[in-house]
């Protein structure tokens, strides 16, 4: 560990006791050798770490009581409140970008899950027993695509707004006669949870828990409802990507985009995370039970959780779910409200999505010193 002064021995730097007294930004800028931390724009470490690549923020330590604490927009699936403990830990600053994942996949060759034909043996696990083997052109490659129809009829049968379409995947998200030139700097999408995983580990980091997720996103506030506070989202300067306008026939565009935009657009939040509301849903590392949060509440603290064993989702029982957080670009106070920090939703973790991203993390420990 360097000082930022010189690099002769190290200053002690605690920074669970720092930061959570504190509650200020931390922020690490890369050198050509060394990584500086940041404490609301002054140096209070440089560390040699040539494994950290990306922008990331030091999120402290600290307690809090996770799920929503209003109950007017949560769902059952953000209650009861529970206290959990959570340890330091970096988050990257923005959702991972277009160019970020390009260069994982130059150097590797990884193909996404939504490039690759549909394994039937492994697909069939997650249907009901018995489903009859579709042709072979339904088990072409491809993703989940945001296309509403003009005649929908309720807000339940999301089949009204999502289309499986060939061909879509991270490189064309809106199916094969899209790209992503000239949006290197917006969020990765079509990704699943395997892919996520993978360019985690090349990357030398990880997926965030849900619990470090809302931690994070909550962004040293105390018992507040979105990344910035209590103020609504429809109110003041636009402060994330989410859909202005009526769900989902009238976007009005009045926060910049229809559809996904650039990372880094709006305020970022107490720890210097930007887009933990909205632009895209971020894929966490946790199974998604619903009777989790009950499983939690009935400990007087959590240290540290790492969600359920397996998934648990009976409308779709054999799909396995991971949990997202956050919200997307489609989010809206008239359907899911999902850009507050408590929300979460299951998502089937072999299917791509043009709203579902990721950001990573990485324990405060692994740093060199
Ligand atoms: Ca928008
Ligand atoms: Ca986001």
């Amino acid at each position: 560990m360097l000082s930022c002064e010189s690099s002769s021995e190290s200053q002690d730097f605690d920074a669970a006791s720092c930061c959570i007294e504190s509650k200020n930004q931390f922020l690490i800028e890369l050198g050509s050798d060394t990584v500086t931390i940041l404490h609301n724009d002054t140096c209070v470490m440089a560390v040699n770490d040539l494994d950290v690549t990306r922008n990331m923020s030091l999120i402290p330590a600290g307690e809090f009581m996770m799920g929503a604490s209003e109950e007017v927009m949560a769902l059952g699936r953000e209650l009861p409140q529970h206290l959990v403990k959570v340890d330091s830990f970096y988050m990257d600053i923005h959702e991972v970008t277009n160019a970020q994942f390009a260069q994982f996949v130059n150097a590797t060759d990884y193909m996404t899950v939504a490039e690759l034909p549909i394994d039937w043996d492994e697909f069939k696990k997650q249907m009901p027993p018995d489903t009859p083997q579709p042709n072979d052109e339904a088990l072409q490659p491809g993703s989940m695509v945001f296309s509403p129809s003009e005649d929908l009829f309720n807000y339940i049968d999301y089949s009204q707004w999502w289309t499986w379409v060939r061909g879509a995947d991270w490189k064309h998200p809106e199916g094969p006669s899209s790209n992503i030139k000239d949006q290197g700097q917006s969020p990765v999408v079509h990704i699943c949870y395997d892919d996520a995983l993978a360019y985690a580990e090349w990357s030398g980091l990880r997926l965030p828990t849900e619990a470090e997720w809302e931690w994070a996103a909550r962004g040293g506030l105390n018992d507040k409802t979105y990344p910035w506070g209590d103020q609504s989202v429809e109110q003041g300067e636009p402060k994330c990507n989410f859909w202005t306008g009526v769900f989902p026939f009238k976007n009005t565009e009045q926060d910049g985009y229809v559809g996904l935009a650039p990372v880094m657009q709006y305020e970022s939040n107490g720890y210097g995370l930007y887009d933990m509301a909205g632009n895209v849903w971020e894929i966490c590392s946790d199974w998604y039970d619903e009777r989790y949060y009950d499983t939690l509440a009935a400990s007087q603290m959590t240290d540290n959780p790492q969600g359920p064993k397996t998934w648990h989702y009976p409308l779709e029982p054999y799909d396995p779910k991971r949990v997202i957080r956050g919200g997307s670009f489609l989010c809206n106070d008239s359907y899911c409200s999902s850009y507050r920090v408590s929300a979460r939703m299951p998502y089937s973790a072999s299917t791509g999505m043009s709203h579902t991203g990721f950001r990573c993390v990485k324990d405060f420990r692994n740093l060199k010193k």
